[in-house]
């Protein structure tokens, strides 16, 4: 099925030059708000005053499912959710929980490093398409924490749950009590405390906080993130993957972001709803990652020692990503297919 969507009297240069870029993709694109609810033909006109442009969204190319590095189960196990039909948040969470799981990954989940003290706290949060979010930080001994952030979304009055709060509430849900803290993990960490020096790892193993987008059968989008935060960060410490707007955000009428890498400095920019913000003022996703990058090392003499990298899906499936330092990858399921995608970078030099 092919959506159609008209828009009148658009006099901003910046969204004819992003319909010029979506044509020239054979990829039509709806930006707006509301801009993409084939039912609300008069809102869309109110909100995009000075258009006089046609765009299309061809809804045979979904589903699609993207997330950051090489996680290739937990991608593929997206894909095939979203192919039977599953929606995109369920799809989300089934296919990060791959990870969460995944012991051998010191980034997400069971398994993850521990923090300075030697304790595994998880930060994840989600979003769905109706804009709704959930939340957890700081979490311990509980493994599937994006699960738990749907819960907190679902059956709280809240968006966020922090600590000893969010780790009872799950128990309440039926969350089992684990021990996140692997043989492996506490190897590494007692090596790590002989000369604790407390520097990030650019492309840290190649497999990092795991973010993800899935576009579902209906062109919903919506998304999870989940990670066990810096490898021996300070007690206390959160950074961006929880919370909505920096390590993930989503609108489902435009489409959603998500980062990894350095988390102090997506909060500083607020990067994933940046992306969103420039997506919906006429930006590509490629242009939008690449332009949220561009307000970090702008700002930021200190970028060649650290990474960060977005990914980002529009409403039409397109997608884009960019980082700072070369190496960041990631996963895209479409038409069956799940392959990794090497991503340009900003430090060429
Ligand atoms: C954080 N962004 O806690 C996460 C971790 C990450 O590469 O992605 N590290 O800052």
């Amino acid at each position: 099925m092919v959506w159609l969507y008209e828009f009148e009297k658009d006099s901003s240069m910046k969204r004819r030059q992003f319909i010029k870029n979506a044509s020239l993709t054979g990829v039509g694109l709806a930006v707006g708000s509301s801009a993409l609810n084939c039912e609300n033909q008069t809102n869309e006109k109110s909100l995009d005053e000075n258009t006089n442009t046609v765009m299309t969204i061809d809804k045979n190319k979904f589903p699609k499912a993207i997330c950051t590095w090489g996680f290739v189960k937990a991608n593929a196990k997206a894909g095939e959710e979203l192919t039977k039909g599953i929606k995109a948040l369920d799809a989300a969470i089934a296919g990060v929980a791959v990870e969460e799981e995944n012991i051998k990954n010191t980034t997400v989940g069971k398994g993850g490093a521990p923090d300075r003290e030697g304790n595994v706290t998880l930060d994840a949060c989600v979003m769905d398409s109706n804009g709704d979010c959930g939340s957890v930080l700081y979490v311990e001994n509980i493994t599937n924490v994006a699960a738990l952030a749907k819960q907190v979304m679902e059956d709280t009055p809240h968006v966020i749950l922090a600590g000893d709060g969010a780790e009872e509430f799950a128990y309440s849900q039926g969350f089992k009590k684990e021990k996140l803290l692997t043989d492996a993990s506490k190897l590494a960490w007692k090596e790590w405390k002989k000369s604790p020096e407390y520097k990030p790892i650019i492309n840290i193993e190649n497999h990092d906080t795991i973010g993800m987008l899935c576009l579902d059968k209906d062109g919903d989008i919506a998304g999870a993130c989940t990670t066990s935060g810096l490898s021996y960060k300070m007690k206390g410490r959160v950074g961006d993957s929880p919370i909505i707007g920096s390590g993930l955000f989503i609108d489902n009428e435009i489409g959603g972001a998500v980062a990894t890498g350095m988390g102090e400095e997506v909060l500083k920019t607020v990067g994933s709803f940046l992306i969103v913000e420039l997506m919906r003022n006429g930006m590509n996703p490629q242009q939008a990652c690449e332009e949220a990058i561009r307000r970090i090392v702008s700002k930021n003499n200190r970028y060649k020692d650290f990474q960060i990298a977005y990914i980002a899906m529009n409403k039409a499936g397109e997608i884009g990503s960019y980082c700072i330092h070369e190496g960041f990858t990631y996963m895209l399921y479409e038409d069956g297919k799940n392959e990794n995608v090497k991503v340009d970078f900003f430090d060429k030099a």
